[in-house]
């Protein structure tokens, strides 16, 4: 999979160099390519920010730069199956960014992250990159970051690691947490019988039972628990409710 990133931060997606996508980009599977937008600036100072015209607080990205460095991405291509990037616009105004999403982004042979910083992005580089390729606003929840630098280090996490080879045991993806829809079970090890400073801490006892059908129920009643308590909205209404669909009324 192919992957660009624009910023005026190159240096905020060193991580990107680090622990399995660092491993996958070494072994070839992702090929990450980090773009200044500041290169793409037209005069001395190198801006691409100015003041938002209609007044408010703080600076908005200019259009020409980020329109000559999304051209230049679109130009570096195509790569073996795709002619034009998907762009993913980080910001909190987008469409939430979830597991299905991760996994729809991770089935395209080439991503592109526009990320911005200040008030936002003039509304006409949409316009132009909307011309040009597939785009989408994708937010990482309610809440804001100062930029989009940190919301494409989670995406390339998440699409990164759903990758063939990428994560070395392909279990490890299906029992997680939000694939399946509820929330992953308690884990523990060794040692079974943990004395913490005078407190005797055990494992669960059905984890050492050796009864595999035992230990299953135990899990997935952890798991729907620990959904109830923690995220009521990933459940059907009928299971925090005791709705009526429950009680076989006809
Ligand atoms: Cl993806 N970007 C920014 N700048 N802020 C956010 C976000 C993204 N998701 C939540 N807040």
């Amino acid at each position: 999979m192919r992957l660009d990133v624009v910023t005026i931060f190159p240096d905020y997606l060193a991580p990107l160099d680090l622990s399995l996508i660092g491993k996958a980009r070494r072994d070839g599977i992702l090929d990450v390519r980090v773009h200044d937008l500041r290169d793409f600036a037209h005069d001395r100072h190198r801006s691409v920010d100015d003041s938002p015209f209609g007044g408010g607080a703080g600076m908005v990205m200019t259009p020409g730069p980020w329109a000559a460095a999304l051209d230049h991405v679109v130009a570096s291509g195509p790569t073996e199956d795709a002619v034009v990037p998907h762009l993913v616009v980080p910001g909190p105004g987008g469409v939430p960014f979830t597991q299905a999403l991760a996994r729809r982004l991770a089935a395209e042979p080439w991503l592109a992250f526009a990320c911005g910083r200040y008030e936002g992005i003039d509304e006409r580089v949409y316009e132009h990159a909307q011309e040009r390729m597939p785009v989408t606003v994708v937010s990482l929840g309610d809440y804001v970051l100062n930029g989009g630098e940190v919301a494409v280090l989670a995406m390339v996490e998440a699409v990164g690691r759903l990758l063939p080879g990428v994560v070395g045991n392909a279990e490890s993806l299906v029992e997680e947490s939000h694939e399946g829809g509820l929330l992953e079970y308690p884990v523990y090890t060794r040692p079974a019988r943990w004395e913490d400073g005078g407190i005797l801490r055990e494992v669960p006892p059905v984890l050492l039972s050796g009864d595999h059908a035992a230990i299953a129920a135990w899990r997935h009643e952890q798991r729907v628990a620990r959904t109830a308590a923690r995220r009521p909205d990933l459940l059907p209404a009928s299971a925090t409710t005791g709705a009526l669909e429950d009680l076989d009324v006809r």
